[in-house]
Protein backbone atom coordinates (compact mmCIF):
# COMPACT_ATOMS: atom_id res chain seq x y z
CA UNK A 1 0.00 0.00 0.00
CA UNK A 2 1.72 3.33 -1.19
CA UNK A 3 1.93 6.18 1.35
CA UNK A 4 -0.59 8.50 0.37
CA UNK A 5 0.17 10.54 3.67
CA UNK A 6 3.79 11.68 3.26
CA UNK A 7 3.47 15.92 4.00
CA UNK A 8 5.55 18.58 2.75
CA UNK A 9 5.88 22.16 3.52
CA UNK A 10 5.31 24.38 0.77
CA UNK A 11 5.66 28.46 1.43
CA UNK A 12 4.92 31.30 -1.02
CA UNK A 13 7.65 33.75 -0.30
CA UNK A 14 6.55 37.30 0.16
CA UNK A 15 7.48 38.22 -3.43
CA UNK A 16 4.52 35.71 -4.73
CA UNK A 17 2.44 37.02 -2.49
CA UNK A 18 3.08 40.58 -3.90
CA UNK A 19 2.79 39.45 -7.17
CA UNK A 20 -0.64 38.06 -6.49
CA UNK A 21 0.49 34.55 -7.43
CA UNK A 22 -1.02 32.88 -4.22
CA UNK A 23 -4.28 31.47 -6.36
CA UNK A 24 -1.95 29.83 -8.93
CA UNK A 25 0.50 28.35 -6.98
CA UNK A 26 -2.16 26.60 -4.46
CA UNK A 27 -4.16 26.00 -7.81
CA UNK A 28 -1.72 24.01 -9.29
CA UNK A 29 -1.83 21.86 -5.97
CA UNK A 30 -4.82 21.03 -5.53
CA UNK A 31 -5.46 20.21 -9.22
CA UNK A 32 -2.14 17.64 -8.97
CA UNK A 33 -4.60 16.20 -6.75
CA UNK A 34 -2.54 16.77 -3.49
CA UNK A 35 -4.69 17.41 -0.16
CA UNK A 36 -4.31 20.80 1.72
CA UNK A 37 -3.80 20.18 5.38
CA UNK A 38 -2.46 23.63 6.93
CA UNK A 39 -2.81 26.90 5.23
CA UNK A 40 -2.07 30.88 7.16
CA UNK A 41 -0.84 33.98 5.80
CA UNK A 42 1.84 35.05 8.41
CA UNK A 43 4.57 37.96 8.85
CA UNK A 44 7.82 35.37 10.16
CA UNK A 45 10.03 37.13 12.15
CA UNK A 46 13.91 37.18 11.90
CA UNK A 47 14.40 34.36 14.53
CA UNK A 48 11.62 32.15 12.82
CA UNK A 49 13.17 32.38 9.51
CA UNK A 50 16.78 31.98 10.64
CA UNK A 51 15.53 29.04 12.32
CA UNK A 52 13.59 27.75 9.18
CA UNK A 53 17.23 28.10 6.82
CA UNK A 54 19.53 26.97 10.09
CA UNK A 55 21.51 24.57 7.46
CA UNK A 56 22.53 27.87 5.16
CA UNK A 57 23.59 30.59 7.97
CA UNK A 58 27.34 30.40 6.37
CA UNK A 59 26.16 30.99 2.95
CA UNK A 60 27.07 34.42 2.08
CA UNK A 61 23.24 35.08 0.84
CA UNK A 62 22.09 34.10 4.52
CA UNK A 63 21.42 37.60 5.44
CA UNK A 64 19.81 38.73 2.27
CA UNK A 65 17.83 35.73 2.39
CA UNK A 66 16.63 36.38 5.73
CA UNK A 67 15.83 39.99 4.87
CA UNK A 68 13.63 39.26 1.97
CA UNK A 69 12.26 36.60 3.67
CA UNK A 70 10.98 39.19 6.53
CA UNK A 71 10.06 41.93 3.64
CA UNK A 72 6.48 40.51 3.49
CA UNK A 73 4.14 37.64 4.62
CA UNK A 74 4.53 34.45 3.63
CA UNK A 75 1.68 31.75 2.82
CA UNK A 76 2.20 28.71 4.93
CA UNK A 77 0.94 25.39 3.86
CA UNK A 78 1.23 22.09 4.12
CA UNK A 79 0.44 19.44 1.12
CA UNK A 80 -0.29 15.92 1.77
CA UNK A 81 -0.45 13.01 -0.77
CA UNK A 82 1.55 10.10 -2.27
CA UNK A 83 5.36 11.26 -2.86
CA UNK A 84 4.45 14.90 -1.83
CA UNK A 85 8.35 16.03 -1.13
CA UNK A 86 9.75 15.09 -4.34
CA UNK A 87 6.74 16.33 -6.60
CA UNK A 88 6.01 19.36 -5.01
CA UNK A 89 10.20 19.64 -5.39
CA UNK A 90 9.46 19.25 -8.91
CA UNK A 91 6.69 21.38 -9.35
CA UNK A 92 8.08 24.22 -8.04
CA UNK A 93 11.47 23.63 -10.30
CA UNK A 94 14.95 24.30 -9.89
CA UNK A 95 16.33 27.04 -7.21
CA UNK A 96 17.67 29.06 -9.81
CA UNK A 97 14.64 30.16 -12.28
CA UNK A 98 16.78 30.25 -15.37
CA UNK A 99 17.58 26.65 -14.50
CA UNK A 100 13.49 25.79 -14.13
CA UNK A 101 11.44 24.17 -16.87
CA UNK A 102 9.10 25.43 -18.22
CA UNK A 103 5.64 24.64 -16.78
CA UNK A 104 7.31 24.25 -13.20
CA UNK A 105 6.16 27.35 -11.00
CA UNK A 106 9.78 29.37 -10.92
CA UNK A 107 9.91 28.79 -14.39
CA UNK A 108 6.46 30.12 -15.27
CA UNK A 109 6.67 32.93 -12.63
CA UNK A 110 10.01 34.05 -11.84
CA UNK A 111 13.50 34.81 -13.12
CA UNK A 112 16.13 35.22 -10.57
CA UNK A 113 17.43 32.80 -7.35
CA UNK A 114 17.17 35.88 -4.71
CA UNK A 115 13.45 36.49 -6.03
CA UNK A 116 12.40 32.53 -6.35
CA UNK A 117 8.71 33.18 -4.98
CA UNK A 118 8.30 29.39 -3.08
CA UNK A 119 9.84 27.39 -0.49
CA UNK A 120 9.67 23.45 -0.49
CA UNK A 121 10.49 20.75 1.53
CA UNK A 122 13.86 18.74 0.21
CA UNK A 123 12.99 15.49 2.24
CA UNK A 124 11.05 13.83 4.47
CA UNK A 125 12.79 14.74 7.19
CA UNK A 126 13.11 18.30 6.47
CA UNK A 127 9.03 18.59 5.84
CA UNK A 128 8.56 17.13 9.04
CA UNK A 129 11.13 19.44 10.91
CA UNK A 130 9.61 22.48 8.76
CA UNK A 131 6.34 21.93 9.45
CA UNK A 132 6.06 21.59 13.30
CA UNK A 133 8.46 24.74 12.83
CA UNK A 134 5.73 26.59 10.91
CA UNK A 135 2.56 25.10 12.56
CA UNK A 136 1.43 24.13 16.05
CA UNK A 137 -0.11 20.64 16.10
CA UNK A 138 -3.87 21.48 15.74
CA UNK A 139 -3.56 23.68 12.77
CA UNK A 140 -2.57 20.22 10.81
CA UNK A 141 -6.53 19.61 9.92
CA UNK A 142 -7.00 16.20 10.26
CA UNK A 143 -10.28 15.61 7.09
CA UNK A 144 -11.43 12.90 5.12
CA UNK A 145 -10.65 13.73 1.40
CA UNK A 146 -13.47 13.19 -0.81
CA UNK A 147 -11.36 13.07 -4.20
CA UNK A 148 -8.75 10.40 -2.62
CA UNK A 149 -10.89 7.42 -4.49
CA UNK A 150 -10.58 8.87 -7.62
CA UNK A 151 -6.89 9.76 -6.73
CA UNK A 152 -5.16 6.22 -5.62
CA UNK A 153 -6.38 3.20 -7.07
P1 LIG B 1 15.63 25.72 -2.40
O1 LIG B 1 14.72 26.85 -1.95
O2 LIG B 1 15.42 25.38 -3.83
O3 LIG B 1 15.54 24.52 -1.48
P2 LIG B 1 18.16 26.36 -1.09
O4 LIG B 1 19.51 26.01 -1.60
O5 LIG B 1 17.64 25.60 0.09
O6 LIG B 1 17.13 26.26 -2.32
O7 LIG B 1 18.17 27.91 -0.75
C1 LIG B 1 17.10 28.49 -0.04
C2 LIG B 1 16.74 29.79 -0.69
O8 LIG B 1 17.84 30.70 -0.55
C3 LIG B 1 16.48 29.74 -2.19
O9 LIG B 1 15.17 29.30 -2.52
C4 LIG B 1 16.71 31.18 -2.58
O10 LIG B 1 15.59 31.99 -2.23
C5 LIG B 1 17.88 31.56 -1.68
N1 LIG B 1 19.17 31.38 -2.35
C6 LIG B 1 19.83 30.22 -2.60
N2 LIG B 1 20.97 30.43 -3.26
C7 LIG B 1 21.05 31.78 -3.43
C8 LIG B 1 22.01 32.64 -4.06
O11 LIG B 1 23.02 32.21 -4.59
N3 LIG B 1 21.72 33.97 -4.06
C9 LIG B 1 20.59 34.49 -3.48
N4 LIG B 1 19.68 33.72 -2.88
C10 LIG B 1 19.89 32.38 -2.85
MG1 LIG C 1 16.09 24.32 0.51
Amino acid sequence: MPNTSERTFIAIKPDGVQRNLVGKIIQRFEERGYKLVALKLVQASKNHLEVHYQDLKEKPFFPGLIKYMQSGPIVAMVWEGLDAVRQGRAMLGATNPLDSNAGTIRGDYCIQTGRNICHGSDSVDSANREISHWFKQDELVDYEFANKVWLYE
